[in-house]
């Protein structure tokens, strides 16, 4: 959803001794934020604050000139004299101040793909819900067993996308298998690991809190022009 918009937050994913992802943990940075990443930022315990542009886009464009953004977008993220759109630097630079995109050359040139990859998912389904719902149902149902077929193999018996750690394709993956399921509740019945992985990522304890909040927005998933949707 993307009119969720400036969170104030502080928060960190915490890595042990060992370099195990444990318990998300507060960190002592002040920041407001817009990530559309909401999952990264909920799987937080931090304090936030949140802006919802909830009166129609009269609210946002009276304000969008005036907020000191080099390319005004929704959703945008401030924190101190960085202002920042464009939804996958927003998670990225989330991401890197709290160790979740990667520690090995490899590693982040993967985490690249796999985000690139992600964009090209999210581009087919914006078409899709947008555009094509009514028309092209049986094709796009085609489309997505290819693409779980591909995530299934690159995940393989993995925890995370990238191995052991989590780190922001994660929270990129979840969003889109999620969204996914809503279009069709089975599409991942051929893919028992990226059933897995939906339940181990639910399961971390600061997105179990979060999605119980009331900060958590399950519904609408796209916005009102859209041809698909929830209730
Ligand atoms: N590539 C941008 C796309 C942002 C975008 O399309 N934002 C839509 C909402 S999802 C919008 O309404 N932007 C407000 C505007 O263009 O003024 C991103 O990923 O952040």
């Amino acid at each position: 959803m993307c009119l969720r918009i400036i969170r104030k937050e502080n928060f960190s994913i915490g890595r042990d001794s060992r370099g195990e992802t444990c318990r998300p943990s507060l960190d002592t940075g002040r920041f407001e934020a817009s990530p559309k990443a909401s999952g990264c930022s909920s799987s937080t315990r931090g304090e936030y604050e949140e802006r919802l542009y909830t009166e129609g886009p009269t609210e946002w464009l009276s304000e969008k000139e005036n907020l000191g953004l080099d390319f005004p977008n929704l959703p945008y993220y401030i924190e101190d004299d960085l202002k920042l759109s464009q939804s996958m630097a927003i998670l990225k630079h989330v991401g890197r101040k709290h160790g979740l995109c990667g520690t090995t050359d490899a590693e982040r040139t993967n985490i690249d793909m796999l985000a690139h990859v992600a964009d090209d998912i999210r581009l087919h389904y914006s078409l899709f819900v947008y555009q094509n719902y009514k028309t092209q149902k049986i094709e796009y149902t085609r489309r997505m067993h290819v693409t779980g077929n591909r995530l299934s193999q690159y995940l393989g018996n993995k925890k995370w996308f990238m191995g052991d750690t989590i780190t922001v394709v994660d929270f990129l993956m979840y969003e889109l298998l999620d969204i996914h399921l809503k279009v069709k509740d089975d599409w991942l019945k051929d893919f028992s690991n990226l059933q897995e992985f939906h339940k181990r990522f639910e399961a971390l304890p600061a997105i179990q809190e979060y999605m119980a909040s009331p900060r958590f927005i399950p519904a609408p998933l796209n916005g009102p022009s859209a041809q698909f949707d929830i209730v």
